[in-house]
C-alpha cells in the first residue's frame, strides 16, 4: 500500500478521494503529517492555490503529497463565486451561508449554468503534475437534499433532476468534478 499526504482540512473531500483511490493508497492528512497550520491559499485560480498547497506540504514533510483546489463558477456572476467558493458570504467555511447568498443573487436570474471545476496539484519524486476535473449543471432554485457538502444542495448536474446532495456519495463520484479529477491522479499513479 502505498501513502501518500492530501492537504485538507475537509473531512468531506478526503471520504471522496479516499473513496474514489480504493484500498491501494493509504490517504494521509496534512494534520497526521504534522502540518497543524491552515495551509495558505492566496492565489488567484484554482491552479495557484492547488499548487500553492501541495508545494507548502512538500516543503515541510517531503513526501508525496496531493492538494486540490474546487471552484463554483455561475455563468450569470462572471464566473463567481469561483476561486473564492469557500468564503463566498463569510470569512469562514460557512456553507449555509453561502448557499443563502448565491440563491440571493441567482434570483430572478433565467441563465442558471454553472460548473464545478477541480484541480489537482501532485507533487511525486519532486515533480509537479496537474489534473482538472469538470461536471456541467445549473443551478436550482431551492435548496434539496442533505448528502455531501458545500454547495451540494443547490447544483444539478446535467442529465440528472436531483441535486448532489440528493445523490449517493457513489453516484456523486461517478460524475462529480473532484471524481474525475481524482481518477486521472489515481490512473497516472498507477502506471508510476
Ligand atoms: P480544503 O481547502 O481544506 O481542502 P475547502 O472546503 O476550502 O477545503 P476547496 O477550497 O476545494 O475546499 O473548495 C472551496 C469551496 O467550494 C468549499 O468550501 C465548498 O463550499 C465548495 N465545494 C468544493 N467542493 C465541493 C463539492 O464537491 N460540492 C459542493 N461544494 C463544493
Amino acid at each position: 500500500m502505498r501513502t501518500i499526504v492530501f492537504a485538507t482540512g475537509n473531512a468531506h473531500k478526503l471520504a471522496e478521494v479516499q473513496a474514489v483511490l480504493g484500498d491501494g493508497f493509504r490517504l494521509v492528512t496534512a494534520a497526521e503529517a504534522g502540518i497543524t497550520e491552515d495551509i495558505p491559499e492566496t492565489c488567484a485560480t484554482l491552479e495557484g492555490n492547488a499548487s500553492q498547497k501541495s508545494h507548502y506540504l512538500y516543503d515541510r514533510t517531503g513526501m508525496d503529497c496531493f492538494a486540490d483546489d474546487t471552484g463554483l463558477e455561475v455563468d450569470a456572476l462572471g464566473g463567481a463565486p469561483g476561486v473564492h467558493s469557500a468564503r463566498y458570504a463569510t470569512d469562514g467555511h460557512d456553507f449555509a451561508a453561502n448557499n443563502r447568498l448565491l440563491l440571493r443573487n441567482m434570483e430572478g436570474v433565467g441563465n442558471r449554468r454553472a460548473r464545478f471545476r477541480t484541480v489537482i496539484s501532485l507533487i511525486l519524486g519532486g515533480e509537479e503534475h496537474l489534473f482538472e476535473g469538470t461536471v456541467e449543471g445549473h443551478i436550482a432554485t431551492f435548496e434539496a437534499g442533505c448528502g455531501g457538502f458545500g454547495y451540494d444542495p443547490l447544483f444539478i448536474p446535467e442529465g440528472y433532476d436531483v441535486s448532489f446532495a440528493e445523490m449517493s456519495a457513489d453516484a456523486k463520484n461517478a460524475v462529480s468534478h473532484r471524481g474525475r479529477a481524482v481518477r486521472k491522479l489515481a490512473e497516472f499513479l498507477k502506471e508510476r
